[in-house]
């Protein structure tokens, strides 16, 4: 059959409204494109965080371009850049320190294009420059620890001596998890943090400086407080190395509950990890949708979260997904 220019149109106008009317499908419109820049591979919490955006990107049909900036700042700069030339129609990005932001967020704002925070944010004043930040609240989570290592040690005389496995230098976790378990430890002056550094959220570095910890203070530690579960099972192989037990000479809190803290729980090894959880992909493709569809979106989403002790490892660990 021959095809004239009026049959085509109505073709043309009916395909079109066809595809508005079932989005998700391929007649619809070109796919959402979101540009996400990571912090890097520093931890296993990480590596979950990732799959997480992945997987759920795939599963909501959205294009991701993913950039690794592995630990450094100017890279997830360079790597926004690149996502506003490219016009991307969403930027999500998760800050490695929380700040100097400002002027790459400023241009995205100028070109027109939305941010999403997810799990640390920035500590810019103007929050204009963003759309929403999903993730935990870090502070909160110090205070978990800080609370679960008060009851621990309500019935002990004499000084606790703490030492602290810091994370990254000027990230939102490393800063609000120091903060929040000092507030709660502050109420009884017998805990002490001795010494505290940052292992960079890695087990390599954990190990490092818990060695460096032990070297200086040995016997005196009562207490490690590590920000995340991988420099804690970092600094676990040095206290064995130094001929310690670990969780019975030295008593270790750690944040995150990733499946490696339960490993060590089970294994006697760890006493307690508070949860931090990475599957924030499902959340942040619902809110880029909705920020497509011109939907509001709430400024702040928290991530629910609780606490596991050893006692409970073996029982929580099949349910555990990352
Ligand atoms: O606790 C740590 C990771 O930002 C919450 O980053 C995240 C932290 C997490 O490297 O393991």
């Amino acid at each position: 059959m021959k095809l004239n220019r009026r049959t085509l149109t109505t073709l043309a106008l009916a395909a079109a409204s066809l595809a508005s009317l079932l989005p998700g499908t391929a007649l619809a419109q070109k796919k959402v494109v979101l540009g996400f820049a990571q912090v890097g591979a520093e931890s296993e919490w990480r590596t979950a965080n990732t799959e997480s955006i992945k997987s759920a990107a795939k599963e909501a049909g959205i294009e991701l371009k993913f950039s690794d900036g592995q630990q450094k700042q100017e890279n997830q700069i360079k790597a926004i850049r690149s996502f506003i030339a490219q016009k991307v129609d969403v930027i999500a990005f998760s800050p490695v320190v929380e700040s100097g932001w400002e002027t790459v967020l400023r241009e995205a704002k100028a070109a027109k294009i939305p941010v999403v925070l997810t799990d640390r944010s920035v500590n810019t004043k103007d929050d204009s420059l963003y759309v929403t930040f999903m993730g935990s609240d870090f502070v909160e989570e110090g205070r978990k620890a800080g609370r679960w290592l008060v009851e621990k040690m309500k019935d002990q005389k004499g000084e606790v001596n703490i030492v602290e496995l810091q994370g990254t230098v000027g990230s939102a976790p490393a800063i609000d998890r120091k903060k929040g378990f000092e507030e709660i430890i502050k109420a009884d002056p017998k805990f002490k943090i001795i010494r505290s550094q940052t292992g960079d959220f890695t087990r390599a570095k954990g190990k490092e400086v818990m060695e460096a910890f032990l070297k200086a203070d040995g016997k005196k530690i009562n207490v490690l407080y590590a920000h995340n579960d991988d420099m804690a099972i970092g600094a676990i192989q040095a206290i064995e190395e130094a001929g310690l037990k670990p969780a019975k000479d030295i008593t270790i809190i750690s944040i995150d509950a990733v499946k490696g803290a339960f490993e060590a729980m089970m294994a006697g090894k760890l006493n307690v990890s508070v949860e931090c959880s990475p599957l924030l992909g499902p959340q942040l493709m619902t809110a880029v949708k909705d920020i497509k569809a011109g939907k509001p979106v709430p400024k702040r989403i928290v991530t629910e979260e609780t606490i596991f002790p050893m006692e409970v490892a073996a029982k929580e660990f099949p349910k555990r997904k990352y």
